[in-house]
């Protein structure tokens, strides 16, 4: 039997507009939870990319003047830059424009149609162009979509999925896999929307032309949201579904989405699944919604956090590990410059920069630049090496349960642990005193860096690397197999000279008084 195998997708952008925070983060939460497991010997395939149909998209590429490919290719080259800048470790990334995509989607339609679960009628009700949904009249406040987006009233020939068939198979597959929603309060408001009872839904459109046509209906196109959920099934060879990438990977682990679009993941894309006869997903993780100094993120507002301006102006490390750190995944987060110097400064240079940086530079001066040769061990030795030896396992459970923030949590439990492990054993005292202690000591610490540094690759990679590059670590001595006592650093390895890797944020002159 090969490894464990793990497929884990974000959603797919819209390219009507430059990538902002809100789109680094699930990326990046995506991109953490499959560098975690890779470390751990799990076969991965992380998915991303750009919805690029539809009649938002159409609108955005008129208002800029340029023909609809052309505009899309050049906003889909926005967020394939994102991914370089912020160091994601996508196996792919997947355009709804391109032909792979064109095949599979067509080819749900048509098994769809070929399983009685599609019908023409027409349309006539309320549509938002800004979702990409459309609303019952009972669902408007004060003539806007529950979003705030506002719609228009649309009346046209259009196709139906027989969606309302589907509530009761719905209500016996959420009950049968109660992880499917997470986090459990998400997993309620699903129910309580499928108990109230579902409308077939229209899957095309005629009034404009910037979509997938529908096959053998030309004049119609295929409603975006059914388009760009098969994106996920694209990325695995759909509809060849004997070829080994579907076989593999497919029903996927997980989808990860932000709260906004859960319905249309935990609802719309079951139900055409099994409508399709193919197995629905084994998770959708809906997390929360960033926020500005207390403002929602909006183009209007102004407000928008541009990732690029973060990454260079934080760095890229500490921006990562900030937003998997500050606000438990699942939950609502408020972004402040004061909340990402606060965790830069302390977190960072104070907790993991500072052990990393006296331990390295003790060892530098006082071992002659070598990993130290440890003697008999204490009991105070045996348990911060227990405490490290101990982590993985809480990783684990954590990043089984998407709990990022906990799993970071536990990492700088184990920091503090190290750090008041330094302060009670005072190596700098015993170089005279004891040097042979000292040596132990500092080996210890030496190695608790080592696991420390391990562990915190997925979240921080660069940080990592330049920690285990002082540590002479070998390169392919850096995965959670070798945090065991036979990967252990060997004393007398030689140290280059070391360098401090979390530098403290440092208000600049201009931005002094905020
Ligand atoms: O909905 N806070 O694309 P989209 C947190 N194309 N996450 C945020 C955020 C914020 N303020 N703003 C955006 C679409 N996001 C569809 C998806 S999938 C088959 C099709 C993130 O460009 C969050 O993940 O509007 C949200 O779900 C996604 O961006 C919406 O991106």
């Amino acid at each position: 039997m090969s490894a464990n195998t793990f497929y884990v997708t974000t959603p797919i952008y819209y390219v009507n507009d430059a990538p902002h925070i809100g789109h680094a983060y699930t990326t990046l939460a995506c991109d953490v939870l499959a560098r975690f497991l890779r470390l751990d010997g799990w076969q991965v395939k992380f998915l991303t990319g750009t919805d690029e149909h539809g009649q938002k998209v159409e609108k955005s590429a008129a208002a800029a003047g340029i023909p609809p490919k052309d505009f899309v290719d050049k906003v889909s080259g926005n967020f394939r830059e994102l991914a370089e800048a912020m160091h994601f470790s996508n196996d792919d990334f997947i355009r709804t424009t391109e032909a792979r995509h064109f095949k599979a989607a067509q080819a749900l339609w048509k098994a769809l149609e070929a399983n009685g679960q599609v019908y023409l009628g027409s349309y006539s009700g309320w549509y938002s162009v800004r979702d990409e949904a459309f609303y019952g009249e009972k669902e408007l406040i004060d003539g806007k979509a529950p979003t705030g987006a506002d719609v228009e009233w649309v009346e046209e020939p259009s196709y139906f999925f027989r969606l309302s068939d589907w509530q009761a198979p719905l209500l016996e597959f959420y009950e049968a896999n109660p992880e499917f929603i997470a986090p459990k309060s998400r997993r309620n408001e699903v129910l309580s929307f499928v108990k109230s009872g579902l409308h077939d839904l229209s899957i095309s459109r005629t009034s404009f032309k910037w979509g997938i046509p529908v096959p053998g209906q030309p004049d119609h196109v295929m409603y975006v949201w059914l388009d760009a959920l098969t994106n996920y099934m694209t990325g695995v060879g759909y509809p060849d579904t004997e070829c080994e990438a579907f076989s593999t990977y497919w029903p996927a682990n997980v989808h990860m989405v932000g709260k906004d679009i859960l319905r249309f993941h935990a609802v719309y894309w079951p139900a055409f699944l099994m409508a399709a006869g193919i197995a629905p997903p084994k998770r959708i993780f809906a997390h929360g919604w960033w926020t500005n100094e207390g403002q929602k993120i909006s183009k209007s507002l102004g407000n928008i956090i541009d990732p690029f301006e973060l990454i260079a102006k934080y760095g890229l490390d500490p921006v990562r590990f900030f937003l998997l750190r500050e606000v438990p995944f699942g939950k609502d987060g408020d972004f402040s410059h004061e909340a990402i110097v606060h965790r830069t400064n302390g977190d960072l240079a104070n907790d993991f920069g500072n052990l990393v940086q006296r331990v390295l530079s003790m060892i530098h001066r006082n071992c002659d630049a070598a990993i130290p040769k440890p003697g008999a061990q204490t009991e105070a030795d045996a348990a911060l090496l227990a405490e490290m030896a101990g982590i993985l396992a809480v990783l684990r459970k954590e990043m089984q349960a998407q709990a990022f923030h906990k799993a970071l949590g536990a990492l700088w439990q184990s920091i503090g642990q190290a750090n008041r492990y330094v302060d009670g054993e005072a190596p700098w005292e015993l170089k005279k005193k004891d040097p042979a202690r000292m040596e132990t000591v500092l080996y210890v610490l030496a190695e608790s860096i080592r696991h420390l540094a391990i562990l915190v690759q997925p979240v921080m990679p660069d940080a990592a690397a330049k920690i285990l590059d002082q540590l002479a670590v070998p390169e392919d001595a850096r995965r959670f197999e070798h945090l065991t006592g036979d990967h252990a650093l060997k004393p007398g390895t030689p140290i280059p000279k070391p360098e401090g890797v979390f530098p403290r944020f440092v208000e600049e002159e201009a931005d002094a008084g905020r």
